[in-house]
């Protein structure tokens, strides 16, 4: 990364004095978008596997086979988060490579990558973030009833004990769930997501066990890694009605409630929304939430994780059912997956959760955007949307500190291009660009900044 850093085509300029000494600076990956080695090392199919493979459900027939064959390039891929200068990675562990077959035996093999990661990672001065669940649950935990059936939440910290216990004395920072709202609505409500259910008490009851099994999950963390730090990642949008008639006022509360009180409620104030039970009345059976639950699901946490690409604007339509919801633009620039362009959502978003909910330090665990990429005749990607967008979340989170929020790190999302789900490998999110042919990385622009940026801070902390 010789060349000179690019400058941001932005209004906003962020400045590195605008965050602490200690702020965390990090970019994020998951294990299914980036490792490819399905079956290496006794890994077993996980429910993005089975998913994929059916006709139909990811762009192009894509799949994660061999994704950025991350697996087997790791080093190389440290050795580019350190030239980038990041402080932290945020990994995730892929379940059934730890515990093959959704079984309770743990499979050296796949613990040994994880174990090789980090210790490279800590070699190179960069703290690991491990995240236990970024969606890949063992596709035999799925056929026994998946996250609608209690007993998941069960096998979920049966898992994060052999993690913790394995990788604990090394990963002091730990993420139980990754984005639930996507695993439980998603996953099982819209079927978009693997494993591809639609029905709406399905989702209800996944979304409650993912709750549970991240509560029991951080318990099993601190009894394995004492001394770690465990938070929780929520996806968390602002939720704006687009016009003045009341019904999409009401429309608005009513999908900030499924979308981040439903969410936030149970893990910071041990409860349910008291509207949305109201609304969901007869959707969940008698016994769903049992005593005891939701202080399990409350435990207490050292920080939170909020992903933020976008807000919703909303208004009534005159339609039933699900159409009754219109889902509208404000006219500003969009990104390649058509997600508009808006960082004052984030800093809404960020000062409503230190202000409503919680003092924890926050950290930004994923913020990023897809644009279509164009490789230059001497290699090189220029991506001024990426870099733009990038500089005016980073003026974001500096907003929201100076409002009060204890943000205290940001991961970009993500350090590669990678497998974006059900869009296959159409949305390049990367800092780093992947030619999937032959796995040639390249340092974008926006990533060639955002490492002059982290270098701008850590000098000005070094200045007498
Ligand atoms: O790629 C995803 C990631 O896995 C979860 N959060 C949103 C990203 C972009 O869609």
């Amino acid at each position: 990364m010789t060349t000179a850093p690019p400058v941001p085509q932005t209004t906003r300029h962020p400045s590195p004095a605008g965050f602490p000494p200690d702020f965390v600076w990090g970019a994020a990956t998951a294990s299914y978008q980036i490792e490819g080695a399905v079956s290496d090392d006794g890994r077993t199919p996980s429910i993005w596997d089975a998913y994929a493979a059916e006709p139909g459900r990811i762009r192009n027939g894509d799949t994660g086979v061999v994704a950025c064959d991350h697996y087997h390039r790791y080093r190389e891929d440290v050795g580019l988060m350190r030239d980038l200068g990041l402080g932290a990675y945020r990994f995730s562990l892929a379940w059934p490579r730890i515990l093959p077959g959704g079984g309770t035996r743990p499979n050296p093999a796949g613990l040994g990558f994880y174990d090789r990661l980090v210790d490279r990672l800590l070699e190179a001065g960069i703290t690991p973030w491990a995240t236990l669940y970024h969606w890949d649950l063992p596709v035999e935990i799925e056929q026994a009833g998946g996250w609608p059936d209690r007993a998941t939440a069960d096998r979920f910290a049966e898992y994060a004990a052999v993690a913790a216990a394995a990788l604990g004395d090394r990963v002091h920072h730990w993420i139980t769930l990754n984005e639930p709202w996507c695993s439980a609505f998603l996953g099982y409500g819209s079927g978009i997501h693997a494993p591809g259910r639609a029905d709406p008490t399905d989702a209800l009851l996944a979304s409650h066990h993912l709750l549970l099994g991240h509560g029991r999950a951080v318990e099993a963390i601190r009894a394995h890694a004492p001394g770690s730090q465990v938070g929780i990642t929520l996806n968390l949008y602002p939720v704006t009605p687009a016009d003045d008639a009341p019904a999409s006022a009401a429309l608005a509360h009513r999908l900030d409630g499924l979308h981040n009180r439903w969410f936030l409620d149970p893990v910071f104030r041990g409860d349910y929304p008291v509207d949305l039970l109201d609304d969901l009345d007869g959707l969940l059976p008698g016994d769903w939430c049992r005593p005891g639950d939701l202080a399990e699901i409350s435990t207490s946490l050292d920080f939170l994780g909020v992903n933020y690409y976008t807000r919703h604007n909303v208004r009534s339509s005159p339609y039933p059912g699900v159409n009754a919801a219109e889902f509208t633009h404000r006219g500003l620039s969009r990104a390649a997956n058509g997600w508009e362009v808006d960082p004052d959502g984030l800093v809404e978003v960020l000062t409503r959760v230190s202000e409503e909910y919680t003092s924890l330090p926050i950290y930004v665990t994923e913020n990023g955007s897809a644009w279509e990429d164009r490789v230059a005749a001497d290699g090189s990607v220029d991506d001024p949307d990426r870099l733009g967008y990038l500089a005016d979340h980073l003026d974001a989170c500096a907003r929201a500190r100076e409002a009060g929020a204890d943000v205290a790190g940001y991961f970009a999302w993500s350090l590669l291009d990678n497998f974006e789900w059900a869009e296959g490998y159409t949305m390049r999110f990367g800092l780093v660009h992947v030619d999937y042919a032959s796995q040639v990385r390249t340092v974008k622009a926006s990533g060639r900044w955002y490492a002059q940026f982290i270098a701008a801070h850590r000098d000005g902390i070094l200045a007498p």
